[in-house]
């Protein structure tokens, strides 16, 4: 091909995944199935490869992340990024609607949005192509994070018109996002953020844009500058000609004629709040007609076309009793608050994870404290502050536990963390979460193995290491607590056909650090063998395709001891398997047809959160599923991840079956 046609080529690509990826994650209306697009992604990344003079900014091969900054450059914003005025009742919203309605010649309409609780960002585009994106700083200075935003994927790099155009609006973490990323931040003995907006605050000001890129951020742009350039004249149209060029836009605006209609709107949207995948912290109320935001224009701070009605945050105050220590698997000990139980946010709740020495250093929890407690996510009980002016005058500072609180050993920080850990191989606690883990449902599945279990094996000393584990009989389990010779028999099995597991399931269920269910896969499908395992350099082990040097460094770490080449003799010796036996295509055809999902007609429609969309389509695949991408009379099963638009209400026009995101990996966790 000639350098000409294949510039032409590759300009072509780009165009062709910048539209798909905007159905895809802006107007969440897919046209293509994944695999389509990974197929046209890699044509594109092996042109540019061979060629990287033809890499051009717009490129969709430019989210993935790029060199670490030493810092962030200041940005000016021309015309300020304000702040809200905010009230915090319907009889203040009213007031401020009259009186804007007074100084007017006209009856107005006011445009209700949502008020997303995360940061406001500006995003300027030169020609349609995106050239630059900063923080709002002080509103007049901000940070210039064009490298963070292009990894995000609802940010267009190319709108679908050439314009220059200046935008904003917010960038905030999903929920679920938040949820994950602090329970890994947890088990990794990193930072944990109090909430979604921290958290995305804390990746958007990474100086290493590949950290951004793995944090699942995502925006909804609101604003839009010199909206006269476009032939817009109302907030309204302006949220339209935005969406129309590929920016994602909260569709749960509207057009409110009259106060009664905003009063709904707040009150519908604070009973939604919590089942909305994001967090809002209120509502946004705009004159709708932006003559009346020449017209009135703005004070020092803030506009006075605007308002912001805050709703009450869901808080309640209890008192702290005392703080829990418990060692995880990896040893990490975590505190836990034991608080007198509170309604909150649906729940009771008497616990809350204070995650760290430092959180509880930071917060200055102490027993006796009265505490103001929130949801984080909605979800998670969190303590937000100490009422200080409750507290007991006898009141000492917590003091961090010295040893651990199972075996005594001395407690260690390593390396950097703020996590405490026990390094004692044999602490009890760490032995018996070990064990659990092993039994796992996605280790080596041992049904009838759990937590209970185990505790009274280990105690009674019939087990101290995994490989003990085939060595039990029949006598020693009926030695066990409300354990009979049916349930003692089923559990010998479950013992006995683990030994046929597929070499991952070993491999994750040792427990290695770092290494999680899907990169023991990858490995064990690389190497084959626990041998070739354990003979593998960092370099072969980085080789596999999305391992970093964390994990391949970890495992070569683990295997390099002598405790560990016993154990592994000791379970060769009990006849564990240590091959890859998985994905056998015979496996997969056994696993289909006994596949609820088998034989079904599938549809999977809006965001999913969790899985990417190729991968679900593949394991329904697997499962004798035929993934379709329109809804219709003979579809059997729609999977909805949120904001799923028309496809979702054609399916429950036609009483189809529809499940969302959880339920599907709850299914799909019970068949693997
Ligand atoms: C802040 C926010 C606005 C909107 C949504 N979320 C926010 N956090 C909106 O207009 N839909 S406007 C705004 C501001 O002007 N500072």
């Amino acid at each position: 091909m000639s350098d000409k046609s294949l510039k032409q080529t590759a300009q072509d690509l780009r165009n062709q995944l910048n539209t798909w990826a905007r159905e895809y994650y802006s107007l969440d209306k897919p046209t293509v199935p994944d695999d389509v697009y990974d197929k046209k992604y890699q044509e594109l990344v092996n042109i540019e490869h061979a060629h990287p003079e033809l890499i051009t900014p717009d490129s969709p091969t430019q989210r993935v992340g790029g060199q670490v900054l030493k810092g962030f450059e200041k940005i000016n914003h021309e015309i300020p990024m304000l702040s809200l005025g905010d009230v915090f009742s319907k009889e203040e919203l009213g007031n401020f609607v009259d009186n804007l309605d007074k100084n007017l010649d006209e009856k107005i309409d006011y445009n209700c949005e949502l008020k997303i609780d995360g940061l406001a960002i500006s995003l300027v585009y030169r020609k349609g192509i995106f050239v630059q994106g900063s923080t709002r700083g002080n509103g007049r200075i901000g940070e210039d994070i064009t490298q963070n935003l292009r990894t995000i994927k609802s940010v267009p790099l190319k709108l679908s018109e050439p314009v220059d155009v200046e935008v904003r609006g917010e960038c905030y973490m999903p929920k679920k996002s938040f949820v994950e990323l602090n329970e890994r931040q947890e088990k990794e003995g990193k930072q944990i953020f109090a909430n979604a907006r921290n958290a995305a605050a804390g990746s958007l000001r990474q100086l290493d844009s590949r950290i951004t890129s793995d944090r699942k951020l995502s925006t909804f742009i609101y604003y839009l500058m010199e909206p006269e350039k476009f032939g817009v004249t109302t907030q309204s149209q302006a949220l339209e000609k935005m969406r129309s060029w590929g920016f994602k836009i909260d569709p749960d605006f509207k057009v409110a004629h009259d106060k009664e209609e905003i009063f709904e709107y707040i009150d519908k949207y604070q009973e939604k709040r919590a089942s909305l995948t994001y967090d809002i912290d209120g509502i946004v109320i705009k004159a709708n007609p932006f003559s009346v935001h020449r017209e009135v224009g703005n004070t020092v701070k803030v506009p006075r076309w605007a308002i912001a009605y805050k709703f009450p945050p869901d808080e309640q105050e209890t008192i702290v009793r005392d703080i829990e220590w418990t060692v995880g698997r990896t040893g990490v000990v975590t505190p836990t608050a034991i608080m007198d139980p509170v309604q909150l946010a649906g729940t009771t709740v008497s616990r809350a994870s204070l995650h760290n020495p430092d959180y509880i250093k930071e917060k200055d929890i102490r027993i006796g404290d009265t505490v103001k407690l929130h949801k984080a996510g909605d979800i998670i009980p969190e303590i937000s502050m100490v009422v200080l002016s409750k507290r007991p005058n006898d009141s000492v500072p917590y003091p961090i536990p010295k040893n651990c609180p199972e075996c005594g050993a001395k407690l260690v920080h390593l390396d950097d963390e703020v996590a405490l850990r026990c390094i004692n191989p044999k602490c009890p606690a760490l032995v018996k979460e070990s064990l659990t883990h092993f039994a796992s449902r996605n280790a080596m599945d041992i049904r009838g193995l759990g937590t209970r279990i185990i505790a009274q094996l280990y105690d009674k000393k019939l087990v101290k290491d995994i490989a003990d584990i085939y060595k039990l009989t029949i006598d020693e389990l009926l030695q066990l607590d409300k354990i009979k010779e049916k349930s003692a028999n089923n559990l010998l099995t479950a013992i006995d056909n683990s030994r046929e597991n597929s070499l991952e399931r070993l491999l994750f269920g040792l427990g290695i650090r770092h290494v999680g269910a899907k990169a023991a896969k990858l490995i064990a499908q690389h190497f084959k063998t626990m041998d070739r395992i354990k003979e593998a350099s960092v370099e072969e082990i980085c080789s596999i395709k999305t391992m970093g040097t964390i994990i391949a460094e970890s495992i070569v770490t683990y295997f390099d001891s002598k405790e560990v080449d016993e154990l592994l003799e000791e379970l060769k010796k009990a006849r564990v398997n240590m091959s890859y036996t998985g994905e056998s295509e015979a496996e997969i055809l056994e696993n289909a047809a006994n596949s609820p999902f088998n034989g079904l007609r599938v549809v999977l429609t809006g965001t999913l959160d969790h899985l990417k969309r190729a991968d679900a389509k593949k394991w329904l695949e697997a499962h004798g599923a035929k993934v379709t991408g329109s809804v219709s009379s003979k579809t059997n099963l729609l999977i909805a991840g949120h904001d799923a638009g028309s496809k979702l209400t054609k399916a429950e026009n036609l009483k189809i079956k529809i499940i969302n995101e959880e339920t599907f990996i709850q299914q799909m966790e019970e068949e693997d």
